[in-house]
């Protein structure tokens, strides 16, 4: 039932000062009258004092602040009320359960905001922006679900959706005059029109790769030949002793993988055991590990040391040739650059830092959010970014659409057969604004929320 009235808690258990429960539905204020003394619908959306009771045994429950927001001006739009008791693991578990005896029931994992986007409150891109911006962990990906909340992708989306519009309506007249040698549209004006749509789709599913990083987090593995100083700098990077660091090589035997921000950007870092030949088997497995790693890596941190640790094996024909097979970009750096001897040039495509002196790891971190997040930080965060594989899939059968009536219009095909590809192009963007959105794709989108969102 989409109607029936439900009620969560919106806030996590806890001890907290306050709690937050929610209540939705036909009906949310009838229950809400059952349990609240004194129990008030106007001033709406206005916080008021009173006591929660439960509604079988009278028993005062809590002194709360309730807000009624009428619908359809509340976030599910339908009528829904705001409750805040007091925190804690008890007194909100008790409210909730006193609500549920006055006749309604447990919401399920994003449920009120699956109501939201049923009711028109919000199309399916601002949904999931709702849950990226809870589970935003890095500045930028806080900023970037709230300007998909504040609907600045779904605009774009509809602007692409009007030109599709705008194209069709200009070979509208060769469908009704098929036998026409030329309409009152120019055939450059259409291809012109056609051009503009399909490279701002494509200008639009480009920024994925980063966007979808951007929500999980670039994976970043430190590599490199045992004792280079991986785990140092693993540690450097993550702000705490997380890896062990010793002086012998090999130190690093498992992979070590922990959430850092750097530089506002998320990043997944891994450090690595080190690279060698190795007869001893714990460490091959470690080996092993470090190169299934490598092979998922969107960026590698390459290490050598200056102090010449673990060189012997790791000439520079063997490194890039390794970072070859790796397949990602990498970024190299020499660490421990204050054992260094000042009289030797260094190569200019490294970077040189110490996590002893500190040097070079500004510079680092500035390199690594560019190398990872470089396209995301050129366009800024005025320009939209799709951020999930169900946006880049959408886009994708856009494009693939908006290019086939392209073939079929240069290969003769007639207007009206023509223009059911751009009819398919358009629909690919409402699924994903969420136009009419069918049940099982609802179902994957709010898989992953949490009761009460
Ligand atoms: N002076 C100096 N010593 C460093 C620096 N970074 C690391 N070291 C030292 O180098 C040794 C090896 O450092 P680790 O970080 O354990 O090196 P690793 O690459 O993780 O080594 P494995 O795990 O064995 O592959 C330790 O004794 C560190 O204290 C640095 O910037 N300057
Ligand atoms: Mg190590």
């Amino acid at each position: 039932m989409l109607s029936d009235p439900i009620v969560a808690l919106a806030t996590p258990p806890g001890r907290s000062a306050v709690a937050v429960i929610r209540l939705s539905g036909a009906g949310a204020f009838d229950v809400a009258s059952r349990c609240l003394r004194p129990f008030s619908l106007t001033p709406p959306r206005t916080a008021r004092r009173a006591h929660l009771l439960h509604p079988i045994t009278a028993e005062l429950v809590d002194d709360v602040l309730a807000a009624c927001f009428p619908a359809p001006r509340s976030y599910t739009g339908q009528d829904l009320v705001e409750i805040s008791t007091h925190g804690g693991l008890l007194v909100p578990a008790e409210a909730v359960a006193a609500l549920l005896a006055a006749g309604t029931r447990l919401a399920t994992p994003g449920e009120f905001t699956r109501r939201a986007v049923l009711n028109g409150k919000l199309d399916l891109v601002q949904a999931e922006a709702t849950a990226d911006l809870i589970d935003a962990g890095s500045p930028a990906q806080r900023r970037q679900a709230l300007q998909q909340l504040e609907r600045g992708l779904s605009r774009r989306l509809e602007a692409l959706r009007a030109e599709l519009l705008e194209l069709e309506a200009l070979i509208a007249y060769e469908i009704d005059f098929p036998e026409e040698d030329e309409g009152p549209v120019g055939a450059e004006r259409v291809q012109r029109a056609w051009r503009a749509v399909r490279d701002r789709i494509a200008g639009l599913a480009a920024t994925a790769p980063e966007g979808e990083r951007l929500r999980e987090g670039a994976l970043l593995v430190i590599a490199g030949p045992p004792n280079a100083g991986k785990s140092s700098l693993f540690n450097a990077l993550l702000g705490n002793e997380r890896a062990i660091v010793t002086e012998i090589p090999g130190t690093t035997r498992d992979a070590i993988e922990a959430h850092a921000v750097v530089e506002g950007f998320p990043f997944r870092l891994v450090d690595t055991a080190g690279l060698r030949e190795s007869t001893d088997r714990v460490e091959k497995l470690g080996i092993e590990v470090s190169r299934r790693y490598l092979g998922a890596a969107d960026l590698i941190l390459f290490c050598e040391a200056a102090d010449g640790a673990g060189r012997e094996e790791w000439d520079r024909s063997v490194r890039d040739e390794f970072l070859a097979c790796c397949g990602a970009p990498a970024v190299l750096v020499e660490t421990k650059i204050d054992l260094a001897d000042h009289s030797s040039a260094r190569p200019p495509d490294r970077l040189a830092v110490s996590v002893v002196t500190g040097a070079g790891l500004a510079e680092l971190k500035r390199r690594l959010a560019e190398a990872a997040f470089g396209r995301l930080l050129s366009i800024g965060d005025v320009e939209p970014v799709v951020t999930r594989a169900r946006h880049r899939m959408a886009l994708q059968r856009a494009l693939a659409e908006i290019d086939a009536f392209w073939s079929a219009r240069t290969e003769g095909v007639d207007a009206a057969a023509a223009a059911t590809h751009l009819r398919a192009s358009v629909g690919a963007l409402d699924d994903l604004i969420g136009v009419v959105t069918p049940d099982d794709v609802l179902d994957r989108v709010f898989a992953s929320f949490c009761v009460g969102k």
